[in-house]
């Protein structure tokens, strides 16, 4: 079941002005990206002294109350040494994905990045030593996929001046204000210094973060990389995009640029005990679902504590570049098709394109369409030869005969042709 929501209109929103804006034209055509959670929280990995703590995996310090003194501790084993970033980067090449974005620093507070601004980082304080935002931001150049960096701007349960940890340190005593000012900034900075280009700086959990503080922030971002966007969750509706709830999508097309971000089974960060796996057919339909109301799909991986990606995870993401080496002309540059509320189809569509997404094919092959005006042609995207498929008006209906079984069993795509185009 696809889940949905109108969460998009509830204040993760875009600024007015950049629906417009041509830095977000790559984003735009880009639809499908992979989200890394990767942090020390892989190391427990769900489980608290023996005891598994429900929930998502990276949430662990909170949900079971660890003291910063003995959270912390997990970076002296922090030791990922299967860590391969070419391999992850080529993963999402070959999945379709045309944009990573990392786990810079999660609300654990854990920076995996070098950073003067704390010695708790993956450099300074674990025995791997190395810095795996460098190597994935060089591999990123190297095999032509951008980069963005999560950063967790308001909870920091490590930080004493961070949001969200009541256990270890009075909240009233915060100075949240001096840490956004001093520390987060500094650390932005860092990341859009460091790292050659970055394609977005993916802020979380806006919370308490005041509107002036969400505006310096964008300022920030700006400045050191015009072309870096910042997602919407930056709070006070100030971002370059809007973000769907985490795994919601939303019930209609929205006219703004929005992105759901996704986990792959209940988890972002790795748990050794969740194998609730959506299947390769839920995530395909899941893609193509937000596609066609305009949106992107940020699909969620969690390494394992060791850098390895679980196998489960890949082999799904594989099957769908499969599926998108075939049929992604359906899928990247198109805007939402003229056909949408429909249970058994989406559409997407370029222009003298129409792109209907079958989900659920026709007995007989027969498929009727509403809303559908000017076609001249039809074939499958599947089909090299393009031969062309049937077509006939039926009252204001278009009847289009496919063959007798699904050409595909996730999402036979048939396109439409219309006007003047081949
Ligand atoms: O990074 C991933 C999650 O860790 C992060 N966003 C995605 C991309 C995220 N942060 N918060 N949430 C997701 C929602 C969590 C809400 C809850 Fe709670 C945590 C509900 C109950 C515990 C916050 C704390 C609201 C009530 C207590």
């Amino acid at each position: 079941m696809i889940q949905r929501d109108d969460s998009i209109a509830l204040g993760r929103g875009q600024r007015p002005g950049a629906r417009q804006d041509p830095r977000l034209d790559w984003w735009r055509d880009a639809k499908f990206g992979l989200f890394i959670h990767w942090g020390l929280y892989a190391i427990p990995a769900g489980v608290w002294k023996g005891t598994p703590i429900p929930g998502i995996g990276e949430w662990i310090m909170r949900f079971a109350r660890i003291p910063v003194a003995e959270y912390e501790k997990l970076a002296e084993q922090f030791n990922p040494v299967a860590f391969n970033a070419a391999e992850w980067v080529s993963l999402a090449r070959r999945a379709g994905q045309k944009y990573i974005v990392i786990t810079s620093k999660h609300h654990d507070g854990f920076c995996m990045f070098q950073t003067a601004q704390t010695r708790y980082n993956i450099v300074d304080a674990t025995p791997f030593g190395r810095d795996p935002l460098k190597e994935l931001a060089a591999e990123c150049q190297k095999q032509g996929i951008k980069l963005g960096f999560y950063y967790s701007q308001t909870q920091d349960w490590h930080h004493p001046d961070g949001h969200g940890n009541d256990w270890d340190f009075d909240e009233t005593k915060k100075d949240f204000d001096g840490y956004i000012e001093h520390y987060v900034k500094a650390q932005v900075r860092e990341l859009l210094t460091n790292y050659g280009p970055i394609c977005l700086i993916w802020f979380d959990t806006p919370m308490i973060i005041r509107p002036e503080q969400s505006a310096s922030l964008v300022e920030l971002c700006h400045t050191l990389q015009p072309d870096c966007l910042v997602c919407g969750r930056v709070g006070n509706e100030l971002g370059d995009y809007a973000s769907a709830g985490d795994n919601k999508i939303p019930r209609t097309a929205v006219d703004a640029d929005w992105e759901t971000p996704a986990t792959i089974n209940d988890t972002w960060g790795y748990k050794q005990d969740d194998h609730n796996w959506k299947s390769t057919s839920d995530l395909l339909h899941k893609l193509v679902d937000i596609v066609s109301k305009g949106g992107n799909y940020l699909l969620n991986v969690g390494p394992t504590a060791e850098g390895i990606i679980p196998q489960p995870s890949v082999e799904r993401l594989l099957a769908m570049g499969e599926w998108l080496a075939v049929n992604g002309e359906a899928i990247y540059g198109t805007r939402p098709g003229p056909i949408q509320g429909v249970e058994w189809c989406r559409s997407t569509a370029r222009p003298g394109k129409l792109y209907v997404h079958v989900f659920d094919w026709p007995r007989g092959g027969e498929l009727r369409l509403s809303g559908v005006n000017g076609v001249t042609g039809a074939y499958l995207l599947s089909d090299p030869a393009r031969t062309p498929l049937r077509v006939a008006q039926s009252g204001a209906d278009l009847l289009v005969f496919g063959p007798t079984q699904a050409p595909d069993p996730i999402d036979s795509v048939v396109v439409l042709t219309r006007g003047s185009a081949a």
